[in-house]
């Protein structure tokens, strides 16, 4: 190594030192929705990790589904005086006064995973989430290259009302199937993004649609939804997979486990690592005072039963979600 390469390896060195251990001070708060979903399971898990390798320490409040106890959360981190917040925002109003007052105390909020209410955008420093409305228009247009110009009845299972990505997945999946009058929605309503619901609400779509016969697809909000939904198909003597098509989003290994098993037919995928990209969002501003753009967007990835769903369960199921 020559001595300007040198010079310039001590110099990186010397940077990056300063950052990590200026980062290594940092304490971030993580108001999180709670334990809907296996997303949501492992989205925690990785912001756990994430928080390690970033050298941050994370405090994370466990909202159980109730924005009341959100809110409550980041006033008690506002009151800490930490770093940083981190918001999963249950619904997507609400918000502006706690928001405010976080603003007040100078301390950034970064939105993960879930959006707010437009009007509020002033009111965060960046939001990392995936393009919601892209993904139910993914589901959509599978679903229409699938049944070509077969007529086809949907069911759709919605997340958790007032949820951006509920409002948003919704919109997307009809903007997929627009123009094509043979695949309707039929049926829709919430699943509040979990398994249990999911079950209890295709068990009502069932016995609606004269046991089933009716039903040519189901659209799930969530893979969770659609997991007890498979069940509830199951458990009427009906065939998920095969004569009723099956379309959800997150991409979660047990997802992969009924498309391995035929009865599931695709997923659109959302990375849990949402901790990530807004710990190195909020490192960059804090240190070096670096203003990110107001999206940092996730990936979205399409997956079917041809892209060799139990390699993918496979490489999943050790991840913890
Ligand atoms: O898709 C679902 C969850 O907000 C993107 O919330 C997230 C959604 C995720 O519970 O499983």
């Amino acid at each position: 190594m020559n001595f300007k390469a040198l010079m310039l390896g001590t110099a990186l060195f010397g940077a990056g030192f300063s950052a990590s251990a200026l980062a290594a001070d940092l304490t971030v708060g993580f108001s999180q929705i709670g334990s809907e979903s296996g997303w949501r399971a492992a989205e925690t898990t990785v912001s756990k990790s994430e928080a390690k390798k970033h050298n941050v320490t994370l405090k994370i409040a466990d909202a159980q589904q109730k924005q009341e106890n959100q809110i409550k959360a980041i006033r008690s981190f506002i009151a800490q005086g930490v770093d940083a917040i981190f918001l999963a925002p249950v619904v997507a109003t609400g918000w502006d006064a706690v928001l405010k007052e976080a603003k007040e105390a100078q301390i950034p909020v970064v939105l993960l995973d879930r959006d707010i209410d437009p009007a509020g955008k002033d009111l965060y420093l960046t939001a990392v989430t995936s393009d919601s409305v892209h993904e139910g228009a993914v589901a959509g247009q599978w679903l229409v290259k699938t049944v070509g110009t077969k007529p086809c009845n949907v069911v759709e299972l919605q997340g958790t009302v007032g949820a951006s990505v509920a409002t948003n997945r919704k919109k997307g999946f009809e903007e997929g199937i627009a123009g094509h009058p043979n695949v309707k929605i039929v049926r829709s309503q919430t699943g509040d993004f979990t398994r249990a619901k999911g079950k209890e609400v295709m068990e009502s779509f069932i016995k609606a649609e004269g046991g089933g016969k009716n039903i040519c697809a189901v659209y799930a909000h969530n893979d969770d939804m659609m997991v007890g939904a498979i069940q509830a198909m199951k458990e009427a003597g009906l065939k998920p997979g095969t004569e009723i098509l099956t379309v959800s989003i997150d991409a979660v290994p047990d997802i992969f486990k009924a498309m391995a098993a035929g009865e599931a037919n695709a997923t659109v995928e959302l990375t849990p690592n949402m901790a990530g990209p807004a710990l190195d969002a909020v490192i960059a501003y804090k240190t070096k005072g670096t203003v990110p753009p107001k999206w940092i967007q996730t990936e979205s990835k399409l997956y079917t039963q041809a892209d060799n769903p139990k390699a993918v369960y496979e490489s999943k199921k050790d991840l913890g979600y």
